[in-house]
């Protein structure tokens, strides 16, 4: 019998699930003489015995942390075990570890739905199961309960020497006078438990959890008894939880707002925030941060667990410490190289595995000067849109990178000082590639497919605001910067970033750190970024749709790199006169920002689109021998046709002959060349 879901979110259950030391587990599976060892995960590169990016717990019993070096960890625990992350393209290969979590992802996603957040952490909404429980087999019913259940631990119930915790346990878990919200943790409790039972069984892994009525809550206590244990928040609880809670450790809070909010308001923990109405921090914060600061302040989240087992984005970079940062555009293209290669092969896996695309390429970088009183000054992130094809990534890439550097470097590049021309350093790299979208399966629809992208989620609720640039050789103004260095997660030394949920504020020390895209519009950004919001919304015309396919098609072979690909032709194709109703509809969108968005993304269609701007609105206007036929022919036959009766009334120009004709099935047909 289907469940009514209860209105009030405070009745919901929800899971959070954070496996141990991760890649030591992984590391110790692989190698079952190191269980019960203190044991570390290096970074693959030889400097000071490597960087540990994972710590068992018996090491950190000796003082072992993860910021340190592996010489530094072998003089505070002797005994050590340091095992290095496996290598490829000279670089940490991150695959067992992601493999492993989806491992874990597999059998938590069969309680409920389940929301991967990184490549080690999810999110479960447990109503349905919790409710089910409470009606058919409540706990108080039940013989006898869990082990491991009556092992959790139960925010505000105090844990005295002596006592039998467990009883306790036991004894909140059936209270038969207990609230319903209560009644349904417990059953929570009962449900977490029995679920990281059969991880451990299944995967040898071993995971801790925190059980609330809403994600960050859960979030929260997740991390609060670990190893191997699991932490529920009952409802009474959360105000003692929040009062005390430093405001940087709350999610989203850990950047620039938190900072803020200490430094203007002295809020120093959640807690402090109580003392302010709602109309005072909508007052400081504009509408919708306040709003979600005062429900923050009293554990009120209505974030939903989205049901997502895959990542949201794709991401590989590389650090370049010390005296390893790099100093010339040619290493920095190499490990660009590199990186986008890695990248690529992940893009095809998704495709072949699970159908899907990404849109947005993404180039991050982190970087000094030599000798610089503006050193200060961030490497700016650059986007554009994503081709597919290991050697389109890779030329896009190194363009971004390229555009990047002259913006950081300014103007000129050289002081006037001595003369003396003024250094880079690059310390780190990465490339990503976001915005994933579903190929709709089973389908022949290509209308169903613009629908889709047309649903592709903004960025821009968050902090993550991404704007495509023009790639050009020369000229960065077409460029755009990705202001919040808080987007870029911070990169740990060799780095390959999975975005399960995209970044809205950094989580110390952990590069792919996922948190959830929850709409909580932040004031400095998102006002900040209105017309980049825009741009994006308007994004989801048909030129954009059009441009999207065009990357699917590339996908599956690389494309001439002569030939503009069916991309330009769609593009132009919605410049023409007949489109205009859509062109108008965007009439918010500069000129400028349009056409950015529709430029091309290789230096030779540049040209070519720098021709097609200033003949944008009038004409096609490529050779008829430019034109790929075959990047149209690798589309599926019904979609072919599909697309052929879709601009058949606009462009065919033999309408009335049969497609037997010999020539009628040519895309040229379409688009008749005009004399340039
Ligand atoms: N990781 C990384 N670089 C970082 C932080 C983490 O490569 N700067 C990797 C190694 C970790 C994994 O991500 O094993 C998961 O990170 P967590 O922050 O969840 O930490 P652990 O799982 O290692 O430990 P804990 O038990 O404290 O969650």
């Amino acid at each position: 019998m289907p469940i009514a879901r209860p209105e009030t979110s405070d009745a919901r259950v929800i899971a959070h699930v954070d496996m141990d030391c991760f890649y030591v587990q992984v590391e110790q599976r692989r190698q079952p003489e190191l269980r019960g060892l203190p044991t570390a995960v290096v970074q693959y590169n030889e400097w000071q015995g490597g960087g540990l990016i994972a710590v068992s717990y018996e090491a950190r019993k000796c003082g072992v942390k993860r910021s340190m070096r592996g010489d530094e960890a072998k003089a505070a625990c002797p005994e050590i075990q340091l095992v290095q992350v496996p290598v490829a393209r000279g670089k940490a290969d991150l695959n067992t570890y992601r493999s492993a979590g989806s491992e874990v992802v597999s059998i938590l996603a069969q309680s409920g739905k389940c929301e991967r957040a990184s490549i080690d952490e999810v999110y479960l909404d447990l109503t349905d199961a919790a409710e089910s429980m409470l009606a058919d087999a409540p706990p108080e019913s039940l013989d006898s309960i869990d082990e491991e259940a009556l092992k959790s631990h139960i925010l505000g119930m105090s844990r005295n020497e002596g006592d039998d915790f467990k009883e306790s346990v036991r004894d909140w878990i059936c209270r038969k006078d207990a609230d319903r919200r209560d009644k349904l943790l417990g059953c929570g409790m009962i449900i977490v438990a029995e679920l990281r039972k059969q991880v451990l069984k299944e995967t040898e892994f071993s995971c801790s959890a925190g059980i609330a009525h809403n994600k960050m809550l859960a979030k929260l206590a997740s991390g609060m008894n670990k190893p191997a244990q699991q932490t529920v928040v009952p409802y009474s609880a959360v105000q003692e939880l929040l009062s005390s809670l430093p405001i940087k450790k709350m999610k989203q809070l850990g950047g620039k707002l938190g900072t803020s909010l200490q430094t203007d308001m002295g809020v120093n923990t959640v807690g402090d925030l109580l003392q302010f109405s709602e109309a005072k921090l909508q007052e400081h914060w504009g509408t919708n941060t306040g709003t979600w600061l005062w429900n923050i302040a009293r554990g009120i989240s209505g974030e939903e667990v989205q049901g997502r087992l895959l990542p949201k984005s794709h991401g590989s970079g590389k650090t370049f410490p010390g005296p390893r940062a790099l100093k010339s555009l040619s290493n920095v293209q190499h490990w660009l190289n590199q990186l986008s290669e890695e990248l690529s092969e992940r893009l095809s896996s998704d495709l072949d595995q699970n159908k899907r695309i990404a849109s947005t390429l993404t180039l991050h970088a982190s970087a000094f000067k030599s000798k610089d009183s503006d050193s200060h000054k961030k490497f700016p992130s650059k986007s554009c849109p994503l081709r597919y094809g290991v050697t389109k990534i890779q030329e896009d890439a190194f363009n971004l990178f390229q555009a990047a550097l002259r913006e950081y470097m300014g103007p000129f590049g050289i002081k006037p000082q001595g003369n003396k021309q003024e250094t880079w350093r690059i310390t780190g790299l990465s490339v990503s590639a976001s915005k994933i979208v579903d190929i709709p399966s089973g389908t022949s629809s290509i209308m169903r497919y613009f629908q889709s992208q047309s649903t592709v989620p903004s960025c821009s609720a968050d902090r993550c605001v991404q704007e495509y640039v023009e790639i050009t050789p020369s000229a960065s103004e077409g460029c755009s910067e990705q202001r919040s260095i808080e987007t870029q997660a911070a990169m740990s030394e060799e780095d390959i970033s999975t975005h399960y949920t995209e970044n809205i504020d950094p989580v110390p020390e952990k590069d792919f750190s996922c948190q959830s895209n929850e709409a909580t519009p932040f004031q400095t950004q998102s006002e900040s970024s209105k017309g980049t919001q825009r741009k994006t919304q308007s994004e989801s015309s048909k030129g954009t749709q059009m441009k999207r396919i065009g990357r699917k098609i590339n996908s599956s072979k690389e494309k001439s790199q002569g030939m503009p690909s069916i991309v330009d032709i769609f593009k132009n194709y919605i410049a023409t006169p007949q489109s205009k109703q859509e062109t108008e509809e965007d009439s918010t969108v500069p000129s400028t920002s349009k056409r950015n968005n529709f430029s091309s993304r290789s230096s030779h269609s540049s040209e070519v689109n720098q021709e097609v701007g200033e003949r944008k609105e009038t004409k096609w206007g490529y050779k008829i021998d430019e034109i790929d036929q075959s990047v149209f022919d690798e589309l599926p036959e019904e979609i072919q046709l599909e697309l052929r009766s879709f601009m058949r009334p606009n462009k065919r120009p033999n309408a009335g002959k049969s497609k037997g004709d010999g020539s009628a099935s040519s895309i040229a047909h379409y688009f008749p060349p005009l004399k340039r």
